[in-house]
């Protein structure tokens, strides 16, 4: 594939102790109760300590939204940027670091909307960072306006003004430009932590969309919802093609690992 290629065989690095906890800051986070993102935190703790990473040598940046509100609550190194931007953060830390786990957090909003342009050039590049793009349908930290991911039977605040508009699919966006990982995961869903895993441990630019319930201002995409209407891939696709079909797919919504190229 185009772009930046990386020896196959990974790197061995030394192994951390350290434990799930120690990724987590001692406080309680501000979510709304039962939002989504508790669940991300939660299980991306497990994921980074369960991988060996140290939280020093782990860097997360963050976009502002409230799962860019993570910085707050997960205990890494991090960098808490402006809107859309987190991805080129991400990106300028690993050119400087190459030793270092570079991840970047940050909503539909962010990085579909403000900072799509980032995502595009990130996959198309093959940057070796993490991208977790926490699609909750809405600009949520502002009260629940419309993204370019906001299905139609979902009225939003602003929906009136988009009716025409079509939607942006995260994982179609990331393959036709060339990403080398790309997955969708639901956040109640129990291989998610295994998602995130393979996301964090593949070298090159990684995609997860992750399908995360806002409790406040979506009232039709719920976990239970979700538990209904995605099915689970049993293995990567064969080819960016037949990745990119899956992908576009609505019933059922697949999650699971679409490419690993
Ligand atoms: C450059 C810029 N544009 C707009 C805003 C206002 N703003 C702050 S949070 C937010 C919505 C975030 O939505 P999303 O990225 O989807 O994350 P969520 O809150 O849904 O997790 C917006 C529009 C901003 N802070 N900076
Ligand atoms: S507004 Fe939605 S996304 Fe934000 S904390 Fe509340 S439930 Fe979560």
């Amino acid at each position: 594939m185009a772009g930046l290629s990386f020896p196959k065989k990974l790197l061995v690095l030394p192994v951390s102790m350290a434990k799930k906890t120690d990724f987590l800051w001692p406080r309680q986070p501000t979510w709304c109760p039962g939002c989504g993102n508790f669940l991300t935190w939660q299980t991306l703790a497990q994921t980074l300590a369960d991988l060996g990473l140290e939280p020093a040598a782990t860097v997360i940046t963050y976009d502002i939204g409230c799962s860019g509100n993570m910085g707050n609550f997960l205990r890494t190194s991090a960098f808490l940027g402006l809107h859309g931007r987190a991805i080129p953060l991400a990106v300028g830390i690993k050119q400087a670091r190459l030793d270092l786990t570079v991840l970047a957090i940050g909503g539909d909003g962010g990085f579909l909307a403000e900072g799509t342009n980032h995502l595009l050039h990130a996959a198309r590049r093959n940057d070796d960072i993490t991208v977790l793009l926490v699609n909750n349908h809405l600009f949520s930290l502002t009260t629940g306006q419309a993204t370019p991911t906001t299905p139609k039977n979902l009225l939003s605040k602003t929906s009136q003004l988009f009716r025409q508009a079509q939607l942006l699919n995260a994982l179609a966006l990331a393959l036709v430009s060339g990403a080398s990982f790309v997955a969708r995961a639901f956040v109640g869903q129990s291989n998610y932590g295994a998602i995130l895993a393979a996301a964090i441990q593949h070298r090159g630019f990684s995609l997860v969309e992750i399908l995360s319930p806002c409790v406040t201002f979506d009232p039709v995409y719920t976990f239970g919802w979700y538990r209904q209407h995605t099915r689970l891939l049993a293995k990567p696709l064969a080819d960016r093609r037949q990745a990119l079909l899956k992908a576009e797919e609505q019933t059922p919504l697949w999650t699971g690992i679409f490419y690993q190229g």
